[in-house]
């Protein structure tokens, strides 16, 4: 809730506060540092996080606008970035579909999720079921925001150009993940997950207990690769290729 992040100048989530001081904000953020302090054992995070400054500006509608430099970059030194990307072009690829990620395959998710009043309603059951909301609060939110999602949906639709039927977006962007992944790996990082699978697993699994996760199940190649991702997220498997 809004309110629960009112002591943060970052308006935002997510927010990682390390210590309660160290605060750490914006997701790729969060996730180059974790990366760089598993692999690189002697940097303290505080050290790590100066790595990537903040910027402030002012976007096309005026509204002011926070980015976070070097975000999808792993602050390593030769060695170690030849221990973590030990085949040719593995890390401008990891890059590359991060990026991917944040910049196209987010911006699918709203317009899937609340397509319809009835979807928008079931987002909202899903979200007041899981969030922490009052009974009274609870029916407001669900009514109210998924009123207001299903409007804000269309527009981040035409906003970011998807195609009338937004299924067919979702289909393409993740059969195109897949076969940038190609039949003889098992993920983009190869045996283990890499910061890319890691990104578009975090995308999609927002939409799992939704209509549009079981439509991109059936209609789309993604499945196996997202299989192997859960089974190796809940084992940990990540930091085996940190500590390698
Ligand atoms: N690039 C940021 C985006 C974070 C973001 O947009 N979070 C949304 C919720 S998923 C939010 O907090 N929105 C509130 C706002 O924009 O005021 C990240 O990856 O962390």
């Amino acid at each position: 809730m809004r309110r629960e992040i009112k002591w943060s100048a970052y308006r935002k989530v997510p927010i990682l506060m390390v210590d309660e001081h160290l605060q750490l904000n914006d997701s790729s953020v969060i996730i180059s540092s974790l990366k760089t302090y598993v692999v690189s054992k002697g940097s303290s995070l505080s050290d790590i996080l100066r790595c990537y400054p903040e910027m402030k500006s002012v976007n096309d509608s005026g509204k002011e606008v926070t980015e976070y430099n070097n975000k999808y970059w792993l602050m390593l030194s030769q060695d170690e970035t030849a221990a973590v990307y030990p085949d040719k072009g593995s890390q401008k690829e990891e890059m590359k579909w991060r990026q991917w990620a944040d910049d196209w395959l987010v911006h699918l998710i709203s317009p899937n999720v609340y397509r319809s009043t009835g979807e928008a309603l079931a987002s909202f059951d899903y979200i007041v079921r899981e969030g922490k909301f009052g009974t009274l609060e609870g029916w407001f939110a669900k009514y109210v925001g998924a009123a207001a999602m299903f409007v804000i949906a269309k527009r981040l639709k035409s906003r970011h150009n998807l195609q009338d039927d937004v299924r067919q977006d979702l289909y393409k962007a993740v059969n195109n993940w897949v076969a940038a992944i190609g039949k003889k790996r098992k993920f983009m990082g190869g045996e283990q997950p890499n910061l890319a699978d890691l990104a578009v697993f975090g995308v999609l699994r927002v939409m799992e207990g939704l209509q549009a996760f079981d439509d991109m199940m059936a209609n789309t190649k993604v499945k196996p690769w997202y299989r192997r991702m859960e089974s190796a997220t809940r084992n940990h498997d990540g930091l085996s290729q940190s500590s390698r």
